[in-house]
């Protein structure tokens, strides 16, 4: 007898497996309660889309480690720059003593972020970090202090970031005092704003929010996704980003697009500001999808404001790691000949009309959305928009039990976001919302 391919989703136990149901009442009497755990199966593999657990079950990953993935796990070229890597360098701290492949993933990251003016980069562990020097940057460079966020927007757990974040449970409930300056101001959200408000009527209302509860004087940027992640992939209106730029230039803040988890490829393009003409955020933010798994993490933007830093004012231990550059310039060179960003736009063109059509079946799903592959289903009590959190719950679990890995996301917990690996085959799509329809019929 042939065995089962490893590209496709197979369940041999119930899940979680007892070798996971195991491992995780032992990780019950070691790790902190408080680091969660959606599904608790436990991976031992991965290659392409498929994962699979210490019991031999295969999912079809829907999520990518939130993003992380994108390339595909364990991508041949990402492995073997990482294993060639460790054998030659793996550490030296690059502010003592630097090392090329710090430099080589700033110059692509330079050459790939949105801008027609010269660029310069810093690089970090995760993207938390990196938010946190974008700020950095951008007070040492305004001689300002306040920063201006987004109503849905998720940007991190460290001090700072947290503050930034637009739910307090789960992310900074009882973790206070949380730092200050930081305000919040309406997002554009078409799902939900009333109808026909356009992108730069939605940037008119926060600015006003801006200009009434902070003031340009003391404002020193204006952090935005350009999709929002953990919110719900909330794609703002048209020539939103653009209003909220013009409206920057005109008053001496920056802008700080956080790509953290809409860029690399993700939706098709190096980045999502792409998508929004004419739009050149002064600071990018990257994470996630740029290193295959290995942690690394980046600032680039305008020189000037990259350079207003004092030497020694930016830094860290493990910023740039050798080995977790090596594992970036090998998804960075894939991307640049453009298969990869036509991938996510087939994705994108396999999906959406699926996704559309199970709207027309299935009433729960209010809203469908999304870039390249970063779609999202929001889902609500049908005939109305109230969010409907139960249903994704019955939809997560029920895809969880048969093998899809999807993710839930939105500020009331009420969408199902899709952010597979680039590396999926239209075969394991089509298998996974197959599941995803059962899923939604159960959920009812
Ligand atoms: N900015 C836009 O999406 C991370 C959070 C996972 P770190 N999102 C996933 C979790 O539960 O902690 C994220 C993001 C955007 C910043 C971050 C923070 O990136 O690498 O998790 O620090």
């Amino acid at each position: 007898m042939s065995e089962t391919p490893v590209s496709v989703r197979k369940l041999v136990t119930a899940i979680p497996g007892p070798k996971s149901q195991a491992l995780h009442a032992h990780r019950l009497t070691q790790v902190s309660a408080g680091v969660g755990a959606a599904l608790p199966v436990y991976i031992d593999h991965a290659h392409g889309a498929i994962v699979t657990d210490v019991d031999g079950n295969q999912f079809i990953d829907m999520g990518s480690g939130i993003g992380v993935v994108t390339i595909g796990h364990t991508n041949d070229q990402v492995v073997k720059a990482v294993q060639e890597q460790v054998a030659k360098l793996t550490h030296t701290l690059f502010t003592v003593t630097p090392y090329e492949p710090y430099v080589r993933v700033c110059e692509l990251l330079n050459k790939h972020t949105p801008g027609h003016f010269a660029k310069k980069s810093a690089l970090f562990n995760s993207g938390a970090e990196a938010v946190e020097n974008a700020v950095k940057f951008a007070r040492k460079f305004t001689r300002k202090t306040e920063i201006v966020v987004f109503d849905h927007g998720y940007h991190g757990r460290t001090n700072l970031t947290m503050a930034m974040n637009f739910k307090a449970m789960p992310y900074n409930a009882g973790f206070g005092p949380l730092a200050g300056s930081v305000h919040h101001v309406p997002m554009s959200y078409p799902y939900r704003d009333p109808e026909g408000l356009t992108g730069q009527e939605a940037a008119n209302r926060a600015i006003t929010y801006i200009e009434k509860r902070v003031g340009a004087e003391d404002l020193a940027a204006i952090v935005i996704e350009p999709i929002q992640g953990e919110g719900g992939f909330i794609v703002p209106a048209p020539g939103f980003l653009l209003g909220l730029q013009n409206w920057a230039r005109a008053n001496n803040v920056l802008i700080v697009a956080d790509e953290v988890q809409a860029g690399i490829a993700r939706t098709g393009r190096w980045f999502a500001s792409y998508y929004e003409p004419g739009f050149e955020p002064d600071l990018v933010t990257i994470a996630k999808g740029i290193a295959g798994g290995m942690p690394i993490s980046a600032v680039t933007g305008r020189a000037d404001v990259m350079d207003s830093s004092h030497a020694g004012g930016i830094g860290g231990t493990y910023g740039g790691n050798p080995v977790a550059a090596a594992a970036a310039i090998a998804v960075l060179e894939q991307l640049e000949d453009g298969t990869v960003f036509a991938r996510a736009l087939e994705i994108e063109s396999f999906m959406l009309p699926r996704l559309l059509e199970l709207q027309q079946r299935h009433p729960v799903i209010g809203d469908v959305r999304g870039r390249g592959a970063m779609l999202a289903i929001e889902l609500v009590v049908p005939g109305t928009k109230n969010p409907n959190s139960a249903a994704v719950n019955k939809v997560v679990q029920y895809c969880h039990q048969n093998g899809v890995l999807v993710l839930n996301a939105g500020t009331h917990g009420n969408v199902i976001r899709f952010l597979p690996p680039l590396a999926i085959t239209d075969e394991q799509l089509t298998d996974a919302l197959n599941v995803l329809d059962e899923a939604l019929a159960n959920a009812n």
